[in-house]
């Protein structure tokens, strides 16, 4: 027979490859089968309905978690087509869910906001769920269409009447794919709705987990004032030094700017550059298009108001002490390039938000004279630091311990040279740093104890970390260097292990480390060489059989086990121990636990060291007690 339908077939054909493109390899599609792709699928539909409000059709987006880990996304925008596509002869709704990369080839759109990472399509997310059913309320009329493992289960029909219209996607993620674990995480998708509803101003965002019904969580989001409020909420719990945060926008080359930005009394710089809704922890143009105009522009208004002479030139490092800021670009076909493929390259949009920053910054200075003042003398005051800094860094750098520190440092080295190999125990007080020394194998661990406080560096700026001898210690012995100079590459040790007392004060070095390490060494943290020592609680002996308990609830099974009448020492610090014991509870890589320290998202974890180690109180406390059940654990 001859087929009249031979173009359908054929495309049909390509469809089925597609679909077992993605199974065969999903990593391919959405980088890893673990959390982080499963969440993916998530965004993956709720792009297409920011898209959507985007375009000005939705303005209310809500994502559930129902009882299964089952996801349903609603909008109330348009509605997918469901009309017959030219090309595939099925309906385009049908297309859109079943061909690799129809949202992009099919649809009219500007831009879609999902051109960043991965932005794959609804298809994908389709071929690796079990099943998934779409509601489609268009026209007046009520449309279902019903997918097994990304083939039609059920066709597209009508189903009733409605004078609404919008999209309501429902899945379940395939158990088969995502095998390590298929349990959505509230907090994860909580934190990035908010982000987007921050990212998008004016629509209205809600996340709710319906898993538990005695006990559901919603949240709703919805910012007027959009990357404004943004700052305003990474500013919070931290004094702002002029009172309105600067917002500016607009629109050239068809690409859409928004920049908000506001100082802070500390020290840090925190710039966030996003390509259509995606941050790029990597920077790019549009990060340079923003640093480079804040920089000239301040100079100029430095100058030409005299509040500092020509030779003073305020260098980029110095505008930016104390800044939150938000950088946002909506790019129709954005480039990215380095290490992640998280960099903008696009060289327009470096020059559109210099654009926009350069008229909106100088506005703002304008219309705002006590606040450009402030601004300007809060940048003569990081530049005069960063002078004295510089002194004090080369001093660090010189050979001779004694040169180096102006004091004896208390390292214990390795011997071996093998920095893959060579681990650093950073280890609270003479007495337990002694154990340790006693106890390492000097071949590979090289212990640094800690005599003195550590300075909390969210109070203090560089030159004066600078001082403090034990943060001098470190940056001597991990050979790294330090902020802008830092170089991963020369890190002398793959492994620095803090080892502290399992009580409050170590708990509070702990974090004072892990803020120097954060704010001043980030790398350390996102290269995987940040490890937490895990010290036992109690010691457990009957007879001659000696046992480690590392948590309350190991004691009691131990205790349970056991039966007779063992002796129970419960250890209140490493000093305790003898080195033996060090060794075999908490230094021998044969028996040890190690927490791997990580930074899952670093926006959030700088708002909640700033919460944790800056001035206000009240924040500190608020944050304390809404995360109570995590302090135990406390990471990044
Ligand atoms: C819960 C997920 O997918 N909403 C959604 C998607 C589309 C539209 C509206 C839409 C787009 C257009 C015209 C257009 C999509 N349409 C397509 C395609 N929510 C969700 N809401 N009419 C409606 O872009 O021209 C892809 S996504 F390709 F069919 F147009």
């Amino acid at each position: 027979m001859v087929d009249l339908n031979a173009k359908y077939d054929a495309s049909n054909i390509q469809i089925l490859e597609g679909l077992e493109a993605v199974k065969k390899r999903p990593g391919m599609y959405i980088g890893t089968t673990g959390p982080k792709g499963l969440h993916h699928l998530v965004w993956e539909i709720v792009d297409n309905s920011v898209d959507e409000a985007l375009a000005g059709f939705a303005n209310t987006i809500d994502v559930e978690i129902l009882p299964g880990n089952i996801i349903r996304v609603t909008d109330n925008g348009r509605g997918i087509p469901v009309d017959i596509h030219p090309k595939t002869h099925r309906p385009t709704v049908e297309t859109v869910y079943t061909v690799l990369h129809a949202g992009g080839k099919f649809d009219h759109k500007s831009y879609k906001v999902s051109g960043g990472l991965h932005g794959v399509g609804a298809s994908v997310v389709n071929a690796l769920s079990e099943y998934m059913n779409l509601e489609i309320h268009k026209d007046g009329k009520i449309y279902t269409i019903g997918f097994d493992h990304g083939f039609v289960k059920h066709e597209l029909e009508c189903i009733g009447e409605t004078e609404l219209t919008g999209t309501i996607v429902t899945f379940l993620p395939d158990p088969e794919v995502f095998s390590e674990s298929q349990e959505f995480e509230f907090e994860t998708l909580r934190n990035r709705i908010q982000q987007l509803a921050f990212l998008n101003k004016g629509i209205q965002f809600s996340i709710e987990d319906r898993r538990n019904s005695d006990a559901i969580i919603s949240k709703e989001y919805k910012y007027e004032g959009g990357v404004k409020e943004y700052v305003e909420f990474l500013n919070v719990g931290k004094d702002k030094i002029h009172p309105t945060v600067a917002y500016f926008e607009g629109e050239q080359e068809g690409i859409t700017v928004e920049i908000a930005m506001q100082y802070n009394d500390g020290y840090a710089a925190n710039i966030y550059p996003f390509t259509n809704n995606i941050n790029n922890a990597e920077g790019g143009t549009h990060e340079e298009g923003f640093k480079m105009t804040l920089t000239r522009i301040l100079n100029t208004y430095g100058k030409s108001n005299n509040i500092y002479k020509k030779d003073e030139s305020l260098l980029g490092e110095d505008t930016r002490e104390g800044l939150v800021a938000i950088v946002s670009v909506k790019h129709p076909d954005p480039q990215f390039e380095g290490q992640t493929k998280s960099k903008l390259g696009s060289s327009d949009a470096r020059r559109v938000v210099s654009n926009v920053m350069s008229e909106g910054l100088e506005r703002f200075l304008l219309e705002n004279p006590s606040s450009a003042r402030i601004i300007l003398e809060k940048a003569l005051m990081a530049q005069r630091a960063r002078i004295a800094a510089k002194k004090a860094r080369e001093a660090t750098r010189r050979k001779s311990p004694l040169d180096t520190l102006g004091f004896a440092s208390k390292l214990a080295d390795c011997r071996t040279k093998d920095t893959t190999r060579s681990e650093i125990y950073i280890v609270e007080g003479d007495s337990a740093g002694g154990s340790a020394k006693q106890g390492r194998d000097s071949e590979y661990q090289a212990i640094l104890p800690l005599r003195g406080k550590v300075l909390n560096v969210e109070k203090a700026r560089l030159d004066k970390a600078l001082q403090n001898k034990e943060i001098l210690s470190m940056i001597q012995a991990f050979g790294t260097g330090i902020g802008e100079d830092f170089q991963i590459g020369s890190a002398r040790y793959h492994k620095i292990i803090i080892m502290t007392d399992a009580d409050v004060d170590g708990a509070h070095i702990r974090t004072l480390l892990l803020t120097f390490f954060f704010r001043y060494m980030r790398q350390l943290i996102e290269t995987g060489y940040v490890y937490i020592a895990q010290p036992p609680l109690f010691k457990i002996q009957l007879g001659k059989s000696v046992q480690y308990a590392y948590e309350e609830k190991e004691l009691d099974r131990i205790l349970t086990e056991l039966g007779g009448k063992p002796t129970i020492q419960r250890y209140k610090g490493l000093g305790e121990m003898n080195p033996e014991q060090l060794w075999d509870t908490t230094m021998d890589p044969e028996t040890r636990t190690l927490l791997l320290v990580t930074l899952e998202d670093a926006i959030d974890a700088d708002r909640i060291f700033s919460m944790l180690m800056g001035d206000d109180v009240s924040s500190r406390r608020e944050f304390i007690q809404e995360n109570a059940e995590y302090v135990r654990n406390l990471d990044i």
